[in-house]
């Protein structure tokens, strides 16, 4: 469904044994070699998600290649399946989204038919958030990436009320969705620098067959737009 011009939900994408590989690989990540933690924010305050950072490490409001605040350790490699699993899922949500996803892709560089077919969508970093039943997260608006390129979030597990807001204010008018496992949403277009937020997570709702007993997991995947 097209939630909002670029901002394209597509629900059950993700096949449960893909939802399991993904659960697995992001276990192994969340050991390290940057541990999973709840990000302390410059004034203070304290992310009740906690992240894990692949080939960029989100620091706010910058990305790093070692995890300054964390370890120092140098973040794990953004492997080359993840790149594919992006641009598939980007296709997907190009042909919902109109001809060549001219919607979706509107602000990037690259051409719009050439991201319509997945081909040249290049992601450089994957945020991994995992929420417990009490986590949430507040309304923001992600403007670290240099890049215009489309978000592509995957979500597995426990399901939440996604709330996508507007352009200009944390406030209403928004929008919420909810995302369920195996979720796919991807942001592109004037829906990339939309506020959003996770107001509510509804603990005992995952299914264990996916590998989260409890709790949710998103991947979000983008382009950072910073040199090598
Ligand atoms: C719309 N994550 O990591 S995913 C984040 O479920 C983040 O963990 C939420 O917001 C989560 O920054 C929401 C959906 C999402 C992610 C990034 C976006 C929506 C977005 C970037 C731009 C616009
Ligand atoms: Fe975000």
């Amino acid at each position: 469904a097209v939630v909002a011009p670029g901002a394209v939900h597509v629900p059950g994408w993700l096949p449960v044994g893909r939802q399991r590989e993904l659960v697995e690989a992001c276990r192994g990540w969340a050991r390290g070699p940057v541990p999973i933690r709840h990000t302390v924010l410059p004034g203070g305050g304290v992310m009740s998600v906690r992240t894990v950072c692949l080939g960029w490490h989100w620091q706010p409001y910058r990305y790093s290649r070692t995890a300054d605040d964390v370890n120092g350790a140098r973040v794990a490699e953004f492997p080359d399946w993840l790149v594919e699993l992006g641009r598939a899922a980007l296709a997907v949500a190009c042909e919902m989204d109109g001809p060549n996803g001219a919607v979706m892709t509107a602000g990037a560089a690259e051409d719009g038919a050439e991201f319509g077919a997945g081909r040249r969508y290049t992601p450089d970093t994957a945020l991994i958030n995992f929420y417990d039943g009490a986590a949430r997260m507040g309304m923001h608006r992600d403007k670290e990436e240099r890049s215009g390129a489309p978000v592509v979030s995957l979500s597995i597990g426990d399901t939440c009320v996604f709330r996508f807001g507007n352009t200009e204010t944390r406030g209403r008018p928004y929008t919420d969705v909810e995302l369920a496992s195996g979720d796919l949403f991807v942001f592109g277009g004037s829906s990339r620098f939309a506020y959003h937020g996770v107001p509510k997570v509804y603990p005992g709702t995952a299914d264990p067959a996916t590998g989260m007993s409890s709790g949710r997991l998103n991947i979000t995947l983008r382009e950072t737009g910073l040199p090598g």
